[in-house]
Order: C-alpha cells, then sequence, then structure tokens
C-alpha cells in the first residue's frame, strides 16, 4: 500500500508512535509517505521505501496565524495525487484529523482513486485539546468524517465515547515497540559510573515536563527514597514545568543527586542503566515511556490512570498508586530496590509481557488489516 503518515515530528509519544509505526510498515514493503513540518526525530537516517514531505507555511502580516492547517491539507492532496496514495493516517485528531479529511475531500472532486483517511488518537488530543469548547464541534466533526478511527488503548476510547458522544467504532490499536532493538545488554558501565559513582541504583523519569505529568511528585518521592536508600534521579526531558522541578530539587538539597538530563534524542543507554521507571501522570492514555523501560526489564511506578493499567501489570511488572500518593510511592519504590530477587522478577515479567501484548509482530498486522478494511478489500 502506499500510505501518508501525517504527525507532530518532536518527542511526543503520538509522533514517535507514528514514525516507528511508519518504519515497520516501510519494513514490510509498503510506502511510506510522511507529512510534518519537520522530519520526525526518530526518522534519523535514510530508510528505504519512507519519503518526507515538508510542510512550509508562508507568512504575510495580515497572517496573524500563520495557517499551518492549510499547508499541510495542499501538501497532501498534492503529494496524494501525485503518488496515489491509498491511505492518509493521521496521528493526533487536531488538527490533523480534519487536514487529512479535506485533502482526501478535495482529491474527491478529481478523481475516483481518492485516499481513505484512518485518525489515531492519542490521548490530550481528546482529554485537554480536542475537548475545549473552541476545539470540541470540530474535533468531533474531524472523527465522524474519517473513514476508520483507532486509539492507543481501551481506557481512551471509553473517553473518547464519553466526552464526545460519536456512535463510528473506534477500533484499540495498542502501542508497540521493537523489542529486538528495545533490549537491555549494552550496560554501559563507564556511564553507570559518571553517573552513580558510588554504585547508588537509578531511578528514572522521561516526560515533557508538563503539568500532567506531575514532575514534582517523581522529585518528592525520590527525596523519600533517599532518605533510605542512596539513589540517583536521572530527569530526562524538557517542558514547562522544568524549572519547578529543579527549583524543588534545590530546596530540598537534592541538586548533587538529580541530573536534569534536557531532551535526548537517544534514550536506548540511558534506560539500559536505569534500575526503575517513574511514571506519577495525571492523566495518560497509554504511556509510551512506560512500555520502552519495561522492554529493558524495567520495573515501573506509576499512577492508576488513563491506560497505564493496560500497559503496567499492578504486582506483577510494577506498582500502581493513586496520583499524588507520594507516601505510596516512596514506599513500593523502596521495596524493588531494596529486593534484588523483586525487581529482578518484576523486570523479567515487564519483557515478557511486551513481547506477549506490544510487539511489532501483533500489532502491525492490526493497523495493515484496518488498512485493508477501510479500503474495502476484506
Ligand atoms: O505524553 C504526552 O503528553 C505526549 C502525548 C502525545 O500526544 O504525543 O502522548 C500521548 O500519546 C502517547 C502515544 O500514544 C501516549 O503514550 C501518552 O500516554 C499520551 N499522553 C497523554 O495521554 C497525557
Amino acid at each position: 500500500m502506499k500510505i501518508g503518515i501525517v504527525c507532530y515530528p518532536t518527542h511526543g509519544g503520538s509522533g514517535v508512535v507514528a514514525t516507528e509505526l511508519g518504519k515497520q510498515l516501510a519494513k514490510r514493503g509498503h510506502e511510506i509517505h510522511f507529512f510534518s513540518y519537520q522530519v520526525p526525530f526518530r526518522l534519523d537516517k535514510y530508510y528505504t521505501n519512507i519519503f518526507f514531505h515538508e510542510v512550509q507555511v508562508p507568512t504575510y502580516p495580515v497572517l496573524k496565524y500563520p495557517p499551518y492547517s492549510f499547508s499541510l491539507v495542499s501538501k497532501i492532496a498534492e503529494v496524494s495525487k501525485k503518488e496515489g496514495l491509498d491511505i492518509i493516517h493521521v496521528h493526533y485528531a487536531v488538527p490533523h484529523s480534519v487536514c487529512g479529511n479535506l485533502a482526501r475531500d478535495m482529491l474527491k472532486r478529481e478523481t475516483d482513486q481518492a485516499p481513505v483517511v484512518v485518525t489515531t488518537l492519542h490521548g490530550t488530543d481528546i482529554t485537554l485539546v480536542g475537548n475545549h469548547p473552541s476545539f470540541f464541534p470540530i474535533t468531533k466533526y474531524s472523527m465522524e468524517d474519517s473513514n476508520s478511527l483507532t486509539c492507543v488503548s481501551n481506557k481512551l476510547q471509553h473517553e473518547t465515547y464519553d466526552i464526545f458522544g460519536i456512535e463510528q467504532p473506534i477500533s484499540t490499536i495498542y502501542n508497540f515497540i521493537d523489542y529486538e532493538e528495545y533490549r537491555p545488554g549494552n550496560n554501559n558501565r563507564q556511564m553507570r559510573k559518571e553517573l552513580a559513582p558510588n554504585g547508588e541504583k537509578i531511578l528514572l523519569h522521561i516526560s515533557n515536563f508538563r503539568a500532567v505529568k506531575r514532575v514534582e511528585d517523581v522529585i518528592q518521592t525520590f527525596a523519600k527514597v533517599q532518605e533510605q536508600v542512596s539513589t540517583k534521579l536521572l530527569m530526562v526531558g524538557d517542558g514547562p514545568d522544568k524549572t519547578k522541578a529543579e527549583q524543588l530539587a534545590r530546596e530540598l538539597g537534592l541538586e548533587d543527586e538529580i541530573i536534569f538530563m534536557g531532551k535526548q534524542d537517544q534514550i536506548k543507554n540511558i534506560l539500559d542503566i536505569s534500575d526503575l521507571f517513574i511514571l506519577p501522570s495525571e492523566r495518560e492514555s497509554f504511556g509510551l515511556v512506560a512500555l520502552e523501560a519495561m522492554a529493558f526489564r524495567i520495573p515501573v511506578i506509576a499512577t492508576q490512570v488513563g491506560g497505564i493499567p493496560e500497559v503496567v501489570s499492578e504486582g506483577e511488572t510494577g506498582y500502581l498508586l493513586p496520583v499524588g500518593d507520594i507516601d505510596g510511592m516512596a514506599e513500593k519504590t523502596l521495596k524493588i530496590l531494596l529486593d534484588e530477587s523483586l525487581s529482578t522478577s518484576l523486570g523479567n515479567n515487564a519483557r515478557n509481557r511486551v513481547i506477549n501484548k506490544f510487539s511489532v509482530e501483533q500489532v502491525i498486522p492490526q493497523y495493515e488489516q484496518l488498512y485493508q478494511k477501510t479500503l474495502g478489500r476484506v
């Protein structure tokens, strides 16, 4: 098939999933055309069967808000026509869904070979952004107007039905990971020694440091853990709450124990030296980063919100706690850090869960089947 993929190119989970999906589909012989305002960061080299189309937005003094969506629609329509795309798969509904649909409808006027549009809902496009009164009507319309809808967890599916009251079927297709690529084993001793010179345990958090991630809970939990076990905390990523987190670390006198690493394109090395992952989010439709940690046999402490319980299995691959339960998260963190055999068994279960439920082999065919169905071929 010839498939267009529309996504955000930056470090967010939706762009990562879209890019990894494109790479896997290309490996399976499909021709993939990415659309975005810059090359997605995970498209880090030349890949056979993959093409990138940059969306450029002209500026003009009248245009206080240069209309990215217009340029995106035009680019999708132009490339679809030239290349004969079968599918436009948009990731993150706002505004990509309406852009894909509009490009399709423009092409319908010219040809009976117009592509079909698949929209994948990732979470905040539904739970935060898309349900804002300014965006609600168009987000609802764009979902109803897509040829197929998918979402990344059952919880997000239920939330979408509840919030938008749409009747169209939404297929849950879980996020996935290439567990052959994301595997422990290189355990970079030099890096571990630099970051934890006295053999400290390493606690890891990776996020976009938005309010929803509750990064201050990470610091507070770490402070309690640190009282009992000598540990280092790696904070990877950047975003609006980073300064607050750094300030809290200083106030608690933990600036030497907490390493703010900023945005990192390559997280595999960091995952490979970490002992435990913490994700105390207020909401999370899936928690892709927890899955990445699990692939590295890292137990996960997370909140029991959104789709996280579909990813992290309570007591089997980590522990789930209520939002804001700092004491609970610290207690479970200590339980794992102090018990080597518990940590090993949680970590082994975590990787097995990734292999059994969230592998490329299991998930990619689900998208292929959905594409065929949407094209009316099955
Ligand atoms: O985590 C974020 O805020 C980024 C956001 C995105 O859209 O890129 O992530 C969402 O999509 C990811 C990929 O499907 C999910 O793993 C995240 O759970 C989801 N984030 C939220 O629901 C807050």
